[in-house]
């Protein structure tokens, strides 16, 4: 694929994502994907920015909401499509599914069902990194509704002190579940951050991939050269339902208007003609990786307790 610039690659990747998402909402129906799906629709941009200045040798760990970081870390489709089909050659054997994809050959490095647990798997990652010499760098990422976790502010405190080479990436859809962030938490989440002494912003335009980007990329730099840890809230907004491929704006927890302000702002959306000479390539490649998971064969029962701790 050739691209006239790096914004256009980027809004390649973004767009890539999310034809993907939106063919897994198409499929879901048919009972071929045999987990519950958490959809990244609205937020892809976070993860594609993220993503971007990273070497493939950096490790990002995610949440249940996934499918956006595996794939813009460099995860194979094909797998992830196979582990949504739980097929064996799923990137966990076809027994994970959906909320805990991994594939630590490309420094994505697991994801979980439990609210705000892989932020300390990110730290000691760090902690590990700093200890090898290594000069990698560590992503967690998490929602906004992970920052009211115990193990969340015992993470910062730690990778604070310890100056760890950590990137805390905060994806703040306003909404946990179905419960506004003015209804949970009395704190500024960026604000709460820096009291722990940790270098920290906020990026208002999740929507941007080129945004996320930069805001990233200056992070890493200063990860790099061993000046602590940092810190990113990145706002955003979930297009469709919290877990499922529903749209559930007409529940009544969130306004319609303010989707249509995001959507508004979208560059998949505005720049929908530039766009369209990705179109092919992605639903061929989305269609193989579909064709690959429909073929592939399921788990045998003596795969049932391998890699299981
Ligand atoms: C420890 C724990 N508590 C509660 C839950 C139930 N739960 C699943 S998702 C979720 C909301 C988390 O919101 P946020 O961190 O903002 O992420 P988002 O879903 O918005 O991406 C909750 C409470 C859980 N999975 N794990």
């Amino acid at each position: 694929m050739t691209f006239a610039d790096e914004r256009e690659q980027l809004l390649y990747a973004t767009l890539r994502i999310r034809r993907v998402e939106e063919h897994i909402a198409r499929i879901y129906p048919d009972d071929c994907i045999q987990s519950p799906v958490h959809l990244s629709l609205g937020q892809e941009a976070v993860a594609v920015g993220t993503c971007a200045p990273l070497a493939r040798t950096d490790m990002v760990f995610g949440t249940y909401r996934s499918h956006a970081f595996y794939l813009a870390k460099g995860g194979s489709l094909r797998e992830m499509m196979a582990e949504l089909f739980g097929k064996a050659t799923g990137c966990a054997g076809g027994k994970a599914g959906s909320m805990h994809l991994t594939a630590p050959e490309v420094g994505f490095m697991g994801s979980s069902a439990v609210v705000a647990s892989t932020i300390p798997n990110a730290v000691g990652a760090a902690f590990a990194a700093r200890r090898r010499r290594t000069n990698a760098i560590v992503v967690g990422v998490f929602g906004d509704g992970a920052t009211e976790e115990g193990v969340y502010h015992e993470s910062l405190n730690f990778a604070a002190l310890h100056r760890l080479p950590v990137l805390f990436l905060c994806e703040n859809n306003e909404f946990a579940v179905h419960s506004p962030r003015s209804a949970r938490q009395s704190y500024d989440i960026t604000e709460h951050a820096r009291s722990f002494g940790i270098a920290a912003k906020r990026c208002g335009a999740g929507f941007d991939p080129e945004v996320v980007r930069d805001a990233v990329a200056e992070a890493v730099l200063a990860l790099r050269s061993g000046a602590g840890p940092r810190f990113i809230e990145c706002a955003t907004y979930r297009y469709a339902e919290h877990v499922g491929i529903g749209d559930d704006h007409q529940i009544g927890y969130r306004p319609l208007a303010t989707c249509n302000e995001w959507r508004a702002r979208d560059p998949l959306l505005n720049s929908r003609a530039c766009l369209e000479r990705f179109e092919a390539p992605i639903a061929a490649e989305i269609e193989d990786a579909v064709a690959f998971a429909e073929a592939s064969p399921w788990p045998t029962p003596d795969a049932l307790l391998r890699d299981v701790a």
